[in-house]
């Protein structure tokens, strides 16, 4: 009675086995996912799962019973495990794959350009760089000043008087007077600088000055703010033969030609005497001009021998010291190498007119390298 009731309870427990492996098999075999199977694998193989259950029934059956069912249990717990491994193996092909299909890189693409090959340098910026370049190479150093300055170096040290009518030829825009009573003032030019350069450097002095100049005019040929470009020469014997080839080799130098005529006309200039206006040769046809040919004349720069009044002002014995100095707009002189004909799109902030009229960022000029090539 006792064996008879053992075995049915030993078939009921080989088909509860059967029915066991049969569901874990299956939903093994539905496992979408790692992680899916990984669940599978704890209700079955984990401490709480349903064949460690079975397995910790064998401790208190029979020492027959537990030899039947400890080899069914173990059977089923090995079918379990390699199913679940053949499942995992098939299931991490399946994620790689898909992997590997998501993250294709065609390197057959172009490549993407970068910020230097895109970006595009201003053509103030280009042509301060050649004209830093050109006058390097003659020896001269750059000043730079502030462009917030006081009249005192705006005008009074530059020979302008107080009351004369040449400060109202600047434009000037001045700030309100401080606790002082002092009225600060943009620049209108860069001579500026070249007045704090006399008044803190022993002559010799070969100083360029780059930078913004302000003046309140706004039109089709002038903007409120602008560059310019001011030379200036101290020496016990500087003179305009020496200005004339300084400003002749610029030429040459800076339009990229062999040879320049140049003609000088008499002008006025409070901080220069004589002073001049300096022409260069051009061809004109139709809105084409081509410097150092033709029968034509452009004007570009004014000049002229430092005031003696100026040298004084500066703290300089003009019966020991004399000097020319000259100055330039910066984009006036770009358009005419550049043929832009029209101001107002240097402020636009236009990419197109960038684009256009940009230039690459690596290629700094040098006269050896070529200064626009
Ligand atoms: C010009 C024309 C002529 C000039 C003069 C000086 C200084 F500081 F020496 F007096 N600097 N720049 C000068 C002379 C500027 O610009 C059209």
């Amino acid at each position: 009675m006792a064996k008879a009731a053992t075995a049915a309870k030993s078939r009921a427990n080989m088909t509860d086995l059967a029915h066991l492996e049969h569901e874990t098999l299956a939903a093994i075999a539905a496992s979408a996912d790692e992680a899916a199977l990984e669940l599978v694998r704890v209700n079955a193989l984990g401490k709480k799962g349903t064949i460690s259950a079975l397995l910790a029934t064998l401790g208190k059956m029979s020492p027959d019973e537990r030899k039947t069912a400890g080899a069914a249990i173990n059977a089923l717990k090995d079918t379990v495990s390699a199913a679940l491994a053949a499942r995992r193996g098939l299931l991490k092909e399946a994620a790689l794959e898909a992997r590997l299909k998501s993250e294709t890189l065609d390197v057959t693409l172009p490549v993407r350009e970068t910020g230097i090959e895109t970006g595009r340098l201003h053509p103030i910026s280009q042509v301060m760089d050649e004209l830093t370049a050109i006058f390097a190479d003659l020896g001269f150093s750059i000043a730079e000043g502030p462009d917030i300055e006081a009249d005192f170096y705006n005008f009074t040290a530059l020979n302008f008087p107080d009351g004369h009518p040449a400060r109202e030829m600047h434009d000037t825009f001045f700030f309100n007077p401080d606790e002082h009573g002092e009225r600060k003032l943009l620049r209108t030019h860069t001579s500026t600088a070249q007045v704090r350069t006399m008044m803190s450097v022993k002559p010799p002095i070969r100083v360029i000055c780059p930078g913004r100049v302000y003046r309140s005019d706004w039109d089709q040929t002038h903007l409120p703010m602008f560059h310019q470009v001011e030379g200036l020469v101290i020496d016990r014997s500087a003179h305009m033969g020496q200005l004339k080839w300084i400003l002749e080799e610029f030429c040459k130098a800076f339009f990229e030609i062999p040879n320049v005529k140049m003609r000088m006309r008499p002008s006025f200039f409070p901080f220069t005497e004589p002073s001049m206006e300096v022409d260069i040769q051009c061809s004109r046809q139709g809105r084409e001009i081509r410097f150092g040919e033709g029968h034509d004349w452009m004007e570009i720069l004014g000049c002229g021998m430092v005031h003696p009044n100026v040298l004084r002002n500066c703290g300089l014995d003009p019966e020991e010291y004399q000097g020319f100095a000259w100055g330039m707009g910066i984009e006036r002189i770009a358009m005419l190498k550049y043929g832009m004909d029209d101001l107002r799109p240097f402020v636009g902030g236009d990419l197109r007119w960038l684009q256009h009229y940009g230039f690459r960022p690596l290629d700094f000029p040098t006269l050896a390298g070529g200064l626009s090539a």
